[in-house]
């Protein structure tokens, strides 16, 4: 059995991977020395929200893409921990969109629960990842911030887990240089307030642009131009929003688009995603893909190919999130174990290739949960993570992107049941676009049962 295993980062993914280990020793296996190597000076990864943007206290880049007013963007049904409910957590049950300060409490309540906060040294980033063939083991570089002591570190096995929502990919469209206004990522979005009384262009067509361009309207922007490169999102938007085709160029403060439309706009958000970038790993270990469900190079979506005693977690594009990284984590963990044993690289490769295969079929966004959801129950099949209802968030996910079509301010305001304890959530005591306070407390205040729930707080046309 492995006697170091080093763990990059403590957001969700590190967490889950930390929590495993502790499960099983609980259950009496021997599990090795377990280092966590967390650049922030707290844990929680994205959902450790902070007012920074560009380069911390240190210099160093800042991780969290997370603003003020963040509400979850999926039920939180689908993430629910089936070892740790949010009835666990909360002591009741709560509505099923929670705002991000009780999503950090309920990610960071279990990793106090298990204790694995001893595991983590914090503020220390990882520098660089080598394999060292003729000693077979890993080389991990990491510097202390605080005294910038630096370091190198022997592991017989490294678990990636430092995420993919945090370095911006930002095109540049011409006129941008001379454009008179703010041109910002939505990485550095952090308070929506800024844009009261602004023209906004925000270019993009995906999760962070729909929810950029609602809370920006629902905050006083004065309108919001969404500008998409493949296909519109297509929502019924709220009076002052509305979808264009591509940005063509800006002249002076006149955004130009493909349709031969223009809009004067004050401030450019670029919701254009994000990079996998991993500069402290070495070349022949380094994940390179995209932003999809399936990267390459990574069997069961976890180990890496070419030396799978080194494991990616989370790296995939996400409609589910902590349940997957959890799958992923007992899968890995398992490994670390031998107790699950890998095939052959040939057939690893296969196995790799067929999924990606089966990716690139997929028509729609119900395709693309059902896929996720049979690679994370692949891997739950053979590990002891505690059994929850699979099914019940395949189609909650599916209602949910229904919801969204029927409403896409009003989607939020909708209850589904646990797939641990079968509890029907209450319903939040504000419609989510009335709802101006994000804090917890506001949240746990008054959470009214669903048979409580009056006509007030229905999902409701623009
Ligand atoms: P992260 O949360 O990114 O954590 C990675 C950790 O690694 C960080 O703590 C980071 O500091 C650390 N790290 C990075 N590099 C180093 C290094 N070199 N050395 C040491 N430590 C390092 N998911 C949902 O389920 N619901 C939502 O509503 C939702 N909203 C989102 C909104 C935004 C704006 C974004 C960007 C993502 C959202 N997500 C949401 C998805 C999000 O990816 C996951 O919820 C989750 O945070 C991923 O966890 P992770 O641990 O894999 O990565
Ligand atoms: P995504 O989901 O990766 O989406 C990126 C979007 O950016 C997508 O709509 C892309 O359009 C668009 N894009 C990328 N490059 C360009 C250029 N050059 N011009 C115009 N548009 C571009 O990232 P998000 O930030 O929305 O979401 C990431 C996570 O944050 C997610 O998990 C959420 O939970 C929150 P395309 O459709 O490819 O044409």
């Amino acid at each position: 059995m492995a006697s170091r295993v080093a763990i990059i980062g403590a957001g969700p993914s590190g967490l889950a991977q930390l929590h495993a280990f502790c499960e099983a020793r609980k259950k009496g296996a021997d599990v090795p020395e377990l280092v966590c190597f967390e650049k922030q000076s707290d844990w929680g990864g994205l959902w450790n929200y902070t007012w920074r943007t560009g380069t911390d206290e240190y210099g160093e880049l800042v991780h969290s893409s997370m603003y003020r007013y963040l509400w979850s963007n999926g039920p939180k049904e689908c993430l629910e921990f089936a070892d740790y409910t949010f009835e666990d957590h909360f002591g009741r049950p709560i509505p099923s969109f929670p705002p991000r300060e009780a999503l950090f409490d309920y990610i960071t309540g279990r990793a106090a629960k298990s204790d694995v906060r001893r595991f983590i040294q914090f503020s220390t980033a990882v520098r660089w990842v080598s394999f060292e063939e003729e000693r077979g083991t890993f080389r991990v570089t990491v510097e202390r911030l605080n005294d910038r002591d630096t370091r190198t570190e022997e592991f017989d096995h490294v678990i990636v887990a430092s995420g993919h929502f945090s370095v911006p990919n930002t095109p540049a469209y011409d006129g941008f240089r001379q454009f008179p206004g703010r041109i910002m990522h939505s990485h550095d979005v952090r308070d929506a307030q800024e844009f009261t009384g602004k023209r906004l262009l925000v270019l993009g067509s995906s999760y962070s642009a729909e929810d950029i361009a609602l809370q920006s309207r629902k905050y006083g922007a004065e309108s919001v131009t969404i500008s998409y490169r493949t296909a519109p999102m297509g929502f019924e938007w709220p009076d002052g929003i509305e979808e264009v085709p591509l940005l063509r160029e800006v002249d002076g403060r006149t955004a130009h688009f493909a349709d031969g439309t223009t809009r004067d706009v004050d401030v450019i958000v670029l919701c254009t995603g994000y990079q996998h970038y991993f500069p402290y790993i070495e070349d022949s270990l380094r994940l390179r893909t995209t932003n999809v469900l399936y990267p390459p190079n990574l069997y069961k979506g976890v180990f890496w190919l070419d030396n799978p005693r080194l494991a990616y977690l989370g790296m995939q594009d996400q409609y589910y999130t902590f349940t997957l990284f959890d799958a992923e984590a007992w899968y890995a963990r398992d490994h670390v174990l031998g107790r699950i044993f890998l095939p052959p690289r040939e057939e690893m490769e296969e196995d790799i290739a067929a999924w990606r295969a089966r990716e690139a079929e997929l028509a729609d966004p119900l395709e693309q949960i059902d896929f996720q959801a049979d690679h994370m129950e692949e891997l739950l099949k053979e590990v002891d993570y505690p059994a929850f209802d699979v099914q019940l968030t395949r189609d909650a996910f599916k209602a949910w992107e229904h919801h969204k079509e029927e409403s896409i301010i009003g989607y939020r305001d909708r209850a589904f049941a646990s797939p641990c304890t079968g509890t029907m959530a209450p319903l939040h005591h504000e419609a989510w676009w009335d709802e101006m306070d994000d804090s917890m407390s506001t949240f746990l205040g008054d959470g009214r049962r669903r048979d409580e729930f009056s006509a007030s707080a229905a999902p409701r046309p623009a």
